[in-house]
């Protein structure tokens, strides 16, 4: 009998089958940033806004950020206060004296990511608009359409940003020939200008030489500098129009592109900043951006639309559909024909719409093939979308969360290749780092704080004395970021990387590590100062204080980092004295406590937080992403869940985010699914309400303000609840929660080099396929026993369910069935 259950079952497939839940749609054109559709290819990014008679295409580049180079000296004098703080600290428990030293450690706040600029194009009608307007968002071909009617005529503009050409290509058609007339212009808020040269409107600017963070305002202080006498000057850019059309007749001039009686429009847009690379001054060292946009004007305008829609439909697809998710098919899906908005306000209200969840899912991946493209920078808070010149904490990178968080999707949703710009960033902050922890602490190795931008800035910001330390001197951002590139050779096997790329940016931080480690009184290896990001504590005389000593996130990570780095100088065979270091500091490490209340501690001491709901529980670290807390280390596992349970379910939109993947890897399916809806809460445009974190109308994640990491967050946590990877094994449908009674999911990635389908029914494994890639051992553990075609090995049974373990052939497919 179960042999020919498998037969039949064997039948059916699972890489391929239809999604057809792909679109975001609206009825009517965005009035607001949050209602916009983004498009964007790592390079360019766009905010179609689909106004009838003012569209706007609000632009980005993905390297033009304000300033240049960090400097070579930063606060020299910093050094000389760490044995002091260290004193205070250890010998005094004087935190307020720590504190205030901790101040004098800074050294001057990031720079900005800045807005490119505005494509606005304007088309007068006479006649009535019917009521036909509709604008979308195919997320399977990441292309926005907006389309309407006047007066019987179709007008159609579609856009899309090439991910070969790397260029904007925006398409416009009237159903009436020669029914195209209208006008398009160029803006921007910085400094620029406007002429009309090379058959194109060109936008030629140049970027502030300083911009302060939002959240930095001193009276007197000018937080936007345009030029900067005494050192380098900003970043020249600009973007060029070239328009191409079927009838009609063009003028250009500085006003802009004039169009009329056209019936086919193709506007081919290239953006270039004279940015090269985090060291060079991007004014006097900077790339001819001048040269750099005609090439890619050059290089595309020649071709037809088709064509060029073609070729970016494949290129696109080539990532995205790797991964196909469909959940409850026929089953309460009821809402598919609400535009997008009406639809996650009618989810927030308690509709049931497993859909719109994987759509959710898709559209995080949507997201990071749109802004993390190999050659270009990592997403940064914002992915590449910003209008603001002084944006949420700068649009830059916040490395104590919010970085990393944009990265947890790409290994297990199979976008792989999309890591290299957060390495390549990696490789830059360990030269700028370098500097840092020879300058401010006199170690070895590289070091980087809680924020840094496309310079790579890698000191404590503050500018000298007005951060606050709980944010501003925290030592462990470098150290986090390595564990993205031992993830990588999990996932991947790559040797290569791991010797070449990963292990000496490891080796690095974990010399860092080694030399800032200090003996408590009782002999154990600590951190001081620390601080636990961003939550502030009680000491023994009721003060507020944020800086203490090896906090559980520090050790946590540097546990992290040492076990990864041991690990991978094993692997490769090298550096056995340095191995043997780090194995004996190990063991030395201040350990994990359960504190009164049940739950983890999150600073050295049980003491009591100022914020028992505070969005970050840094203390959990060692749940997710790490895995130093797992089922075989109950007592800890049982105090991060109690840990969770303090924090409650509330929090910013990356909150809710890390929230579900904590869930997920307690093995908590349905509360995972609760944060899911929390963080799939429709948030109004104009509401910032405090800490409640939701969804845009455009599925922006809202921190509020909007924030990308949420976004990744959800797509990473949903594929965490489907298969985990991070114990040697690969757990199928590990976290799955009720609502989710029957799905699909092809192509996830597992750690140790596998490809994963599976399918459920009923809420229990009905069928996976596994290919190996690499022909490593696997084992495969489901709560549902099953059998696998082709294997011998017995299946066992465990506290986890079923398992089995088998040796796998490099290419083979394994198909498991239920029995
Ligand atoms: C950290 C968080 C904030 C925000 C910012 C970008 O400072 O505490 O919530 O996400 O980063």
């Amino acid at each position: 009998m179960r042999y020919i259950t498998l037969t039949i079952l064997l039948f059916v497939s699972l890489t391929s089958f239809a999604q057809n839940n792909l679109q975001l749609w609206y009825d009517a054109p965005a009035k607001e940033w949050t209602q916009a559709l983004p498009i964007g290819n790592g390079q360019i990014g766009a905010m179609v806004f689909g106004g009838v008679e003012n569209e706007l295409f609000q632009l980005n580049e993905s390297t033009l950020y304000s300033g240049g180079p960090v400097k070579k000296v930063i606060n020299p004098g910093a050094k000389a206060y760490l044995p002091e703080i260290r004193k205070a600290l250890i010998e005094e428990e004087n935190f307020t004296k720590a504190n205030l030293l901790a101040k004098k450690m800074q050294g001057f706040y990031t720079e900005s990511y800045m807005p490119l600029g505005n494509l606005i194009i304007k088309q007068s009608f006479k006649g009535k608009t019917s009521n036909s307007y509709k604008r979308t968002l195919d997320i399977s071909q990441a292309i926005s359409k907006t389309s309407f009617s006047v007066d019987g005529v179709i007008y159609n503009r579609e856009a899309f940003t090439s991910l070969n050409k790397n260029v904007l290509v925006i398409y416009l058609t009237s159903s009436k020939v020669g029914g195209l007339t209208f006008d398009v212009s160029a803006n921007s808020l910085l400094k620029n200008t406007v002429v009309s040269k090379d058959k194109a409107l060109v936008l030629m600017g140049k970027a502030p030489a300083h911009v302060d963070p939002n959240y930095y305002n001193v009276t007197g202080r000018q937080p936007i500098v345009q030029e900067d006498t005494s050192g380098c000057n900003g970043m020249r850019f600009q973007y060029r129009i070239s328009p191409k059309l079927k009838d009609g007749t063009l003028q250009i001039d500085a006003t802009g592109i004039h169009v009329s009686n056209a019936t086919e429009v193709m506007l081919i847009v290239a953006a270039a900043t004279s940015f090269n690379g985090f060291d060079k001054c991007p004014d006097a060292e900077g790339k001819d951006e001048n040269a750099i946009a005609s090439k890619l004007i050059s290089n595309s305008i020649n071709q037809s639309y088709a064509s060029l829609k073609a070729e970016h439909v494949k290129d696109y697809q080539q990532y995205f559909n790797r991964v196909e998710f469909s959940l409850n098919k026929g089953i309460d899906n009821q809402n598919t024909k609400l535009p997008s908005d009406a639809r996650l306000k009618a989810y927030s209200k308690g509709a049931k719409d497993t859909d719109l969840e994987s759509l959710y899912f898709q559209f995080g991946r949507y997201l990071l093939i749109s802004s993390s493209k190999p050659g270009s920078p990592p997403a940064n808070l914002q992915g590449i979308w910003n209008k603001e010149l002084r944006a949420p904490w700068s649009s830059n990178y916040t490395i104590n969360i919010n970085t990393q968080m944009n990265y947890w999707p790409s290994e297990v949703t199979n976008l792989s290749e999309l890591t290299t710009p957060l390495f390549d960033f990696i490789k830059d902050l360990s030269v700028t780092g370098k500097q840092t922890a020879k300058e401010f602490y006199g170690t070895r190795g590289w070091v980087a704080h809680h924020n840094s931008e496309i310079w790579a800035t890698a000191n404590p910001v503050g500018d000298r004395g007005d951060g606050d330390p709980v944010w501003a001197n925290w030592y462990m951002g470098g150290n986090w970021l390595t564990r993205h590139l031992w993830e990588h050779y999990l996932y991947t096997g790559d040797k290569k990387f791991l010797k070449e790329q990963a292990y000496p940016l490891m080796k690095g931080a974990a010399e860092f590590s080694i030399d800032w480690l200090v003996e408590n009184k009782e002999g154990l290896l600590i951190t001081a100062p620390s601080t636990s990001p961003e939550n502030k504590f009680f000491d023994k005389n009721g003060v507020e204080q944020g800086l203490s000593m090896a906090t559980t996130m520090d050790m946590s990570i540097i546990r992290d980092l040492f076990a990864n780095t041991i690990a991978a100088a094993k692997i490769l065979g090298i550096d056995k004295s340095f191995r043997d270091t780090l194995i004996a500091k190990q063991a030395r490490l201040y350990p994990l406590k359960v504190g009164q209340n049940g739950g983890l501690q999150e600073w050295y001491k049980d003491f009591k937080e100022t914020d028992p709901l505070h969005r970050h529980a840094s203390h959990l670290y060692g749940l997710y992403p790490g895995y130093e807390i797992t089922e075989k280390t109950p007592e800890f596992f049982a105090a991060a869940k109690k840990s969770l349970e303090l924090r409650t379910d509330l929090g910013t939109g990356w909150s809710k985010g890390w929230k579900i993947n904590w869930w997920a890897r307690l093995k908590d399916g349905d509360h995972a699914y609760k944060l899911i809806r929390g963080l799939l809460n429709y948030v109004d445009v104009s509401e910032d309400n405090g800490r409640q974190g939701g969804t845009y109308p455009n599925f922006f994640d809202a921190h509020p303000p909007f924030q990308i990491d949420g976004n990744f967050a959800g797509t990473a946590g949903m594929a965490e609840m489907l298969l985990q990877s991070h114990l040697n094994n690969i757990q199928l449908l590990p976290a799955l929660p009720q609502a989710w009674k029957n799905g699909n999911i092809t192509r996830l990635r597992a750690r140790g080099g596998f490809e994963v389908a599976i399918s459920w029914d009923n809420g229990l494994l009905n069928h996976a396929e596994i290919i190996s890639l690499l022909g490593n051992t696997c084992e495969v553990q489901s709560a549902t026993p099953f059998a696998i075609r082709g294997v011998n090995a017995k299946l066992e049974k465990t506290a986890g369910g079923y398992s089995m373990k088998f040796a796998t052939t490099k290419g083979k497919k394994y198909n498991l069935i239920k029995i």
